[in-house]
């Protein structure tokens, strides 16, 4: 099946594929999310990086940094810093889909440190994880953000057991997990009164549009969230507000009736529970886990049991 054809089933199941978000736009605006007030992930996150950055290099000993879906680089940069103490040599790759994210990402390191070299690498962390170079040296493996939060349950435990498979026995992944908290709290975070998400949100139809040479029309849809309470995750929609006919090139059509919802996200939140069996079900043993003192997010230092 080509990729036009596998568009058309998703948008027929009226879902919209979530790397779609990410071009040069939405790299753009996912950093102005991270900048808001409601958006409690990054700096909670960049908070526990900056407290425990001396015990996660101790733990890891990481001779080089490999980051998946690396977004900016801004919170690994304080980990590059704090390994540098002590190495002469670090390589950091930056793995990302969106050509926007790598530029982002070079622009905020390369004047860290001579010491320090940058390699970038534009990849889906889903089709493209088993073609690349392993290395020799002890790899830290970055996946930070949470965004093993937009996978399902079958596609993170795939997802984190082929990263298990390619890690050597030395290497280790840090993974960032944000957690079961208020929902009010969680709910905020993707309606920002600024419209940061808003827009993120609808921009996938941009991106659509211009791969597929489609015709959806931005301004006939609206941005909504839910917190499906039973699958603990947000979901993000674009609501029709009209009855729409979508073209495809080979003049096939899809109708979109007036209220219908096409899923562009799922943002899954964790208790401790479940994100230990999606562990130890990819063959991933935790060595450390570090928090915040809310315990709104959690990292895990991990290492490949296989
Ligand atoms: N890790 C960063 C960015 C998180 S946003 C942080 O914590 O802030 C998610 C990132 O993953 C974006 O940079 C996006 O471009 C990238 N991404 C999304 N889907 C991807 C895919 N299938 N393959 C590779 N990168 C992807
Ligand atoms: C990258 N990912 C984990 C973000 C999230 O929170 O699910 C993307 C995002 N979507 C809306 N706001 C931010």
């Amino acid at each position: 099946m080509n990729e036009t054809e596998k568009l058309h089933i998703s948008i027929k199941n009226k879902i919209l594929p979530t790397k779609y978000l990410y071009d040069d736009k939405g790299s753009k605006l996912f950093e102005d999310i991270c900048n808001t007030e409601e958006y409690y992930l990054t700096r909670t996150e960049k908070s526990i990086v900056q407290k425990y950055a001396k015990d996660i290099m101790a733990a890891s000993s990481a001779e080089e940094f490999f980051e998946l879906g690396s977004g900016s680089s801004k919170k690994t940069k304080i980990l590059i810093l704090e390994a540098l103490k002590y190495r002469k040599k670090l390589t950091y790759t930056s793995f990302d889909i969106s050509k926007k994210a790598l530029e982002m990402s070079k622009k905020e390191l390369k004047t860290i440190s001579k010491n320090l070299s940058i390699q970038l690498v534009k990849g889906d962390f889903i089709n493209d994880l088993k073609n690349i170079d392993v290395g020799k040296d002890r790899r830290l493996y970055l996946f930070l953000g949470s965004t093993l939060g937009n996978f399902n349950n079958q596609m993170a435990i795939s997802f984190l057991y082929n990263l298990s498979k390619i890690m050597k026995k030395k290497d280790f992944l840090l993974i960032g997990i944000d957690k079961i908290k208020d929902h009010d709290v969680i709910k905020s975070a993707y309606n920002d009164k600024a419209g940061y998400t808003e827009k993120f949100n609808k921009n996938i139809l941009d991106v659509i549009n211009n791969k597929y040479n489609l015709d959806f029309e931005k301004n006939n849809f609206t941005h909504s969230i839910t917190f499906n309470k039973s699958n603990n995750q947000i979901e993000m929609y674009l609501t029709s507000k009209t009855k729409q006919v979508i073209n495809f090139p080979n003049k096939e059509k899809i109708l979109i009736e007036q209220g219908d919802k096409l899923l562009t996200e799922i943002s899954r939140k964790f208790n401790d529970k479940t994100i230990k069996k999606i562990f130890s079900n990819s063959s991933l043993k935790i060595r450390k886990t570090y928090f915040d003192d809310n315990k709104y997010f959690s990292l895990y230092l991990l290492n490949s049991k296989l």
